[in-house]
């Protein structure tokens, strides 16, 4: 690691990750106007392989969106493809590294106070047709905890209301609780928000960790570099200081608003309007160049990108200590997140299901499914995990489902206690296991009956035989080619 505040000093922010995307040819640059209020969120929620580089949007800004636009680019972003970066992230998990802090920064060449910004004029988009307005979906909010000083850093949708107002979901973990904590007091919390940096940053504002554990020191962690950090103007905290942007304000307390709808993770605008908190800004420091970063959330959008990996790297990790180290190979969420594949081999008859039971009840709430497979299906290629379900179980043996369980509140399809901003806020639902995993290595015989079929010579290609201009319609070089993984063994 390199000096962190030396004169060349390189530090991962969000410039060196648009080289990065360029250089893998992962980035469209958009040069045309784009009105982010009528047009921008169009075109994010259609570029599910490329990143987005807004060069020409109003007031002089410009912005980068869906960037990670998927699992790939996430897994550049950790330097690893998306079957290493998984079992990656849950290694790098347990080694933090604590920031360091600096005088002075980048997102400090510009200062403004109250009456100098304007959030309306930035360029925030409207993600979906029913959204109660422009959402911030990018800012990273950085609270303490007033009896501690511990520090959280947490993504929250911030509804612009105003030039120096927006509205704020508060999901009950963290810093509502830290929020909770100040309205007993009646006082405002301070709160620091951080726009536009590395991805890795915004992947560890995702992990859900213990209370009390900072998401700086995560962030460390998948960088594998300190995260360096500078003192606040107006507030009492510090934000990093390789940001874009940043946004020093108040949550006021007791105080609710109209707040809502938002196109969330899972497609759906599920909250509605709720009474919801707001902030109030009352200082910016930026870049004097600042690149703006939009969110467009959405199934496979990249907010669920952001969840997608530290939820698998956590429950990966957690599963790794399941009745003395299982031989667990990787973890998939699937689409909306409420899904996830566990890809193993079992030791002993029954541990899928153990490994099942404690995948449901991990550090995250969105999991209400969870399907265990062996390794020879490939869990990135929906139509492998489909097949190994309609061929691997027996319902009446391989199903289960727990009912009352606490859920994730933001899951449609479940009852709803309480409502967005009110104590009681949850959705009281149940879960559901699937073993689809075949008998384990020591009962040879029963395992034979799941030999999967494969040709002689595995290794022919087809190229190698068919006429050239005939290839780009042959599906067998799709990526997705059911069964395809097995050719290469
Ligand atoms: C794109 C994205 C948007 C999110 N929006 C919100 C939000 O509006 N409100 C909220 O409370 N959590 C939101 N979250 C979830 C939290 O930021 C995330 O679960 C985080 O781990 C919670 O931090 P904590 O465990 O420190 O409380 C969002 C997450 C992502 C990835
Ligand atoms: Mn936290």
């Amino acid at each position: 690691m390199s000096t962190t505040d030396g004169k060349n000093y390189q530090p991962k922010d969000m410039r060196s990750w648009i080289n990065e995307l360029d250089e893998a040819n992962e980035l469209i640059r958009i040069d045309k106007p784009v009105d982010p209020l009528t047009e921008m969120g169009s075109l994010l929620y259609q570029s599910r392989e490329k990143a987005l580089l807004f060069d020409n949007l109003p007031n002089g800004w410009r912005s980068l969106g869906q960037a990670p636009a998927n699992v790939r680019h996430a897994a550049l972003a950790f330097g690893a493809n998306e079957e290493e970066v998984v079992p990656l992230v849950a290694d790098r998990l347990g080694k933090t590294i604590p920031p360091v802090m600096v005088e002075d920064g980048p997102v400090k060449e510009v200062k403004l106070s109250k009456d100098e910004f304007d959030l309306t004029k930035t360029p925030v988009h409207v993600a979906g047709q029913r959204d109660g307005g422009p959402v911030i979906g990018s800012g990273l909010m950085i609270t303490k905890d007033p009896d501690t000083g511990a520090r959280n850093m947490s993504f929250h949708r911030l509804q612009i209301k105003g030039p120096n107002k927006s509205g704020i979901l508060l999901y009950p973990r963290h810093s509502w609780k830290n929020y909770l904590k100040y309205q007993v007091r009646g006082e405002p919390m301070p709160v620091a928000i951080m726009i536009g940096h590395h991805p890795l940053i915004y992947a560890a504002a995702a992990t859900t960790a213990a209370y009390g554990d900072d998401e700086i020191e995560i962030a460390g962690g998948y960088m594998d570099e300190a995260v360096r950090m500078v003192k606040c103007e107006t507030v009492d905290l510090e934000v990093p200081a390789d940001a874009e942007i940043v946004l020093e304000g108040y949550i006021p307390p007791d105080y609710r608003e109209d707040e809502g709808p938002f196109s969330e993770f899972q497609d759906y605008y599920v909250t509605g309007t709720g009474q919801n908190p707001i902030v109030e800004y009352q200082y910016m420091t930026r870049r004097e160049d600042a690149i703006w970063k939009n969110l467009q959330n959405g199934s496979e959008m990249e907010g669920c990108v952001f969840h997608k990996i530290p939820m698998c790297a956590t429950i990966y990790k957690r599963l790794s200590t399941v009745s003395g180290g299982p031989d667990i190979h990787n973890v998939a969420a699937l689409p909306g997140i409420f899904g996830l594949v566990i890809q193993m081999t079992s030791r002993y008859y029954g541990e899928a299901k153990n490994l099942l039971m404690a995948a449901l009840s991990s550090e995250y709430q969105h999991p209400k499914l969870a399907i265990a497979v062996d390794e020879d299906v490939d869990i990135f290629n929906h139509s492998e995990v489909l097949w190994a379900l309609a061929t691997r179980v027996n319902p009446e043996q391989d199903i289960d489902i727990i009912k009352g369980t606490h859920n994730h509140a933001m899951d449609a399809a479940l009852p709803e206690l309480g409502a967005a901003g009110k104590p009681l806020w949850q959705r009281f639902g149940s879960k559901m296991l699937i073993d689809a995993t075949i008998p384990p290595p020591n009962d040879a015989d029963a395992r034979s009956d799941f030999e999967r079929i494969r040709p002689i010579n595995p290794g022919l290609r087809l190229e190698d035989f068919a006429a050239e201009e005939s290839m780009p319609i042959v599906d067998s070089l799709s990526p997705l080619f059911f069964g395809s993984k097995l050719l290469d063994k």
